[in-house]
């Protein structure tokens, strides 16, 4: 049951105490005709999921925990771009502190932050993210007992508004901010594992690892050797 809606510029905020998830949610909204600019928050998920049937693990009210439904009329080798849009308004949000880490990341340090996880149902694509505010599991980082949720949030969306639809723009400045770019890295993907140096994000929002351009994947920052 939705607890909430509230009108925030362009969009749309549903609340919800408890869900299972704020992505299967509006996943669901799309699929039923809901349009762009829907954002679903929730205190709790009891089934938040990250990529590859991961978890996210948040206990109640310590995470921003939400979800945006977009209908972004992006071509389908560019949707990462969806996520870029939504890691960069939430730096933005954060005052510019934490790093992009390619493909989905944001980190404090060499600390996971938050996470992005774009669902598509196309020409939906719901673009979720979990930024740990109060709590952050062991080997994580959450950005401390000040953090308050509805000024992150606001921060957010009004940085996403400005930047939304400025997809020359958005890529310029993943590939300009992406922490990756310049580390030597440890690609996995799923039925192959290699080692490089990231020099460049493209126009797509895809990594360059000595001259391989990787579309998907996870991606290990290594220290210098
Ligand atoms: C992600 O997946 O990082 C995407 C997470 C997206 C979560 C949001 S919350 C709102 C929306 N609704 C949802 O159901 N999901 C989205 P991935 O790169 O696969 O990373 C998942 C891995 O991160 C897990 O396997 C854990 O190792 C780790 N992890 C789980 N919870 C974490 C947390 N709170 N902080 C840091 N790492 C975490």
């Amino acid at each position: 049951m939705v607890a909430a809606v509230v009108a925030r510029g362009e969009f749309e905020v549903r609340r919800f105490e408890s869900i299972d998830s704020t992505n299967r949610y509006l996943l669901d909204e799309a699929r039923a005709g809901a349009p762009e600019g829907v954002v679903a928050v929730a205190d709790h998920q009891t089934a938040g999921r990250g990529r590859l049937g991961r978890v996210w693990e948040a206990p109640p009210g310590s995470a921003l925990l939400c979800s945006v439904l977009l209908r972004p009329a992006l071509p389908v080798e560019r949707l990462h771009l969806a996520v870029a849009v939504v890691a960069l308004a939430a730096r933005d949000a954060l005052g510019g502190r934490p790093t992009l880490k390619w493909p989905n990341d944001l980190l404090l340090g060499d600390r996971k932050l938050a996470g992005v996880l774009a669902e598509a149902d196309l020409p939906a694509v719901v673009v979720g993210i979990g930024i740990n505010l109060t709590w952050a599991p062991p080997g994580a980082a959450c950005v401390g007992d000040d953090a308050d949720r509805e000024v992150v949030l606001d921060a957010l969306l009004s940085s996403l508004a400005s930047l939304y639809g400025q997809w020359p723009v958005v890529a310029e400045r993943y590939a300009a901010e992406c922490s990756t770019v310049g580390q030597r890295v440890r690609v996995e993907l799923g039925d192959e594992t290699f080692e490089g140096m990231a020099t460049a994000v493209t126009p797509e929002g895809h990594l360059v690892v000595d001259g391989r351009t990787v579309t998907a994947g996870d991606v290990v920052h290594l220290r210098p050797a």
